[in-house]
């Protein structure tokens, strides 16, 4: 890197849109045949990294995002071989057959230009439907030849919308981001509500089609996160009081000790 590219813009923040998660399938009993398919596996599953903007049929993926990640680190379930997938190119991603759900430690790489350092993401790998139409509504861990809910043609879904942030980019790297700007995100849902929101479940969707992140359910969430701020600080205000208040009376009690 040159000097040149080594200088900071300074009070810059620019983020790229990501989503993280996975998607699942009940196996075919063709697939099962398979003799690269162990005889306990129930599912067929992908977990990944992509830009939230999605794909006509599938969920996120629009965009290139490999001019600011370098690689990312999919570390599996110990039950599998080499846990720790590295992935160097796009897709990023894994796909996997098993029986049961894990967390999955995801590890994002951003490219050196970038002088960032890596970020984690911890993901739920869900194999199983939500949607109490779909079936039991949570089941337990499975195990091998436990009850297997079939997950209908679209699968399962579970997907996390994130963010990353790059505050006081380097000159260079801050050029290539504007080089790439994402796909705007669609502003109404054009399709039903996604899968990943825990009030999907609550509305009693029965959800058939793969989520989609826009800005509508951006700005709903902006919403959550500023009605929590205001309740969290009316919490301190008021405990402030009740400190304020307390402090009085022990000064008081205090005086008259004394
Ligand atoms: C459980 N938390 O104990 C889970 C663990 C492990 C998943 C799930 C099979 C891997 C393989 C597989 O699906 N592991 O056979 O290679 O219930």
């Amino acid at each position: 890197m040159s000097s040149n590219e080594r200088i900071r813009a300074r009070g810059i923040s620019i983020y790229r849109p990501i989503v993280y998660g996975n998607c699942a399938f009940t196996l075919t009993p063709e697939e099962k045949e398979k003799s690269d398919v162990a005889p306990d596996h129930t599912h067929r599953w992908t977990v990944a990294v992509r830009s939230a903007a999605s794909l006509p049929n599938d969920v996120g993926g629009a965009d290139d995002i490999s001019h600011f990640i370098k690689r990312v680190t999919f570390k599996l379930h110990e039950t599998y071989p080499n846990p720790n997938r590295n992935i160097d190119k796009p897709p990023f991603e894994v796909t996997e057959t098993g029986w049961g759900e894990f967390e999955v430690m995801i590890r994002i790489v951003f490219v050196p230009e970038s002088g960032e350092k890596p970020v984690m993401f911890y993901h739920h790998l869900k194999l199983h439907p939500w949607s109490a139409t779909a079936g039991p509504p949570e089941p337990g861990p499975t195990q091998p030849g436990g009850q297997v809910v079939p997950t209908g043609p679209l699968g399962v879904h579970a997907w996390q919308y994130d963010e990353v942030v790059f505050n006081d980019p380097f000159q260079a790297f801050l050029t290539t981001l504007m080089n790439h700007p994402p796909t705007p995100l669609p502003r109404i849902r054009t399709r039903p509500i996604p899968a990943h929101t825990s009030h999907a479940a609550s509305l009693d969707v029965n959800v058939q089609y793969p989520p989609e992140f826009t800005t509508t359910m951006e700005r709903e969430e902006n919403e959550r996160i500023d009605d929590a701020r205001r309740k969290v600080n009316e919490e301190v205000e008021r405990l402030r009081d009740l400190v304020l208040e307390k402090e009085k009376i022990l000064a008081r009690l205090r005086a008259e000790v004394q």
